[in-house]
């Protein structure tokens, strides 16, 4: 019998707690303020929605379930780093995430910076591991690097730091969110399709098309949700584009025009995925949950 999508991504979800349990420091290993504060900064919180797109795309390439761990690990820990260090008074300077006071709040903000370069180095020692072929893990390696780094959301979040009350254009908005937020999305997609059996070109571009439109229909969200949703329903402070003269899709769009774009870019999702049938059946859900979410 087959598992309903439901039923599904809280088998992931509750899987990746004890995935991310094991790949993480001891709390009591030493120096354990350090490691207790990478373990608040990544467990017990968040939808999961990156290691969700890794297992998914990973039940289309038949990818080990040891490797896919693993990769869902690393983006995990990329993106948890990621919110920790624009969390910052340097950065977005924020209070509340996932609904706990945020890492240099609860510790402190030398310990915030150490946390995120450290769970940066934990997630290419977990990707760097288990039993892939070493050519694969290259690749594997390869792709997670370029979408971390300056060509990809490092890069994204110094455009964003240049563009506060800045009139973007919106292929520069989409520049900016294509690196800031879509390209761990898509790495977690082509992680997932690299750590199965060898794709064909069209299927890699195939795969590569819905990471496209699922990443930006994520941020096209967030926008939308930053203006209709609440702090508690987001679990962040909401509001928070606006009061910061922040470019968003509702800024330059409208609400109504960004609705119609997240669908839109639903249906592109879906459309890429036609030549793969059924075996993209949880990609699809994804792209929905995605587009639907409420938090
Ligand atoms: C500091 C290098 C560096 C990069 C920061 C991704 C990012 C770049 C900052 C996060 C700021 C932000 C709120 C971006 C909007 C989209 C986004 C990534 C939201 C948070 O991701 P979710 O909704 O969070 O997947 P959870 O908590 O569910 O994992």
């Amino acid at each position: 019998m087959t598992t309903d999508f439901a039923g599904w991504r809280k088998q992931v979800q509750s899987a990746m707690e004890s995935v991310l349990d094991r790949h993480l420091p001891a709390a009591a290993q030493s120096p354990a303020k350090l490691h207790e504060a990478m373990r608040y900064a990544v467990l017990d919180g968040g939808k999961r929605v990156r290691p969700l797109l890794v297992f998914a795309a990973g039940e289309l390439s038949g990818a080990p379930r040891d490797a896919l761990e693993r990769a869902a690990a690393a983006v995990e820990m990329i993106h948890a780093y990621s919110l920790v260090h624009d969390d910052m008074p340097c950065m977005d300077d924020d209070d509340l995430r996932r609904g706990k006071p945020t890492v240099h709040k609860q510790f402190d903000e030398a310990t915030a910076l150490l946390v995120g370069d450290a769970l940066q180095s934990q997630a290419f020692m977990v990707l760097a591991g288990g039993d892939l072929p070493a050519d694969r893990k290259v690749a594997m390696l390869a792709l997670l690097a370029q979408a971390s780094g300056s060509a990809g959301m490092c890069g994204g979040q110094a455009i964003d730091l240049d563009s506060v009350g800045v009139a973007l254009t919106l292929p520069q908005l989409e520049n900016m969110h294509r690196l800031k937020t879509g390209a761990l999305l898509r790495a977690s997609v082509m992680l997932g399709g690299e750590a199965g059996k060898a794709l064909l070109p069209a299927e890699a571009a195939a795969l590569d098309a819905y990471a496209a439109a699922v990443g930006l229909a994520f941020q096209v969200v967030d926008d939308i949700l930053d203006v209709t949703a609440d702090s508690a329903t987001l679990g962040k402070t909401a509001g928070k584009d606006a009061a910061n003269d922040k470019p968003t899709y509702v800024s330059i769009l409208g609400l109504e025009a960004s609705l119609v774009l997240a669908e839109k870019l639903r249906q592109d999702a879906h459309q890429a995925l036609q030549p793969f049938g059924d075996s993209a059946r949880r990609l699809r859900e994804l792209a929905d949950l995605v587009v639907q979410r409420k938090a």
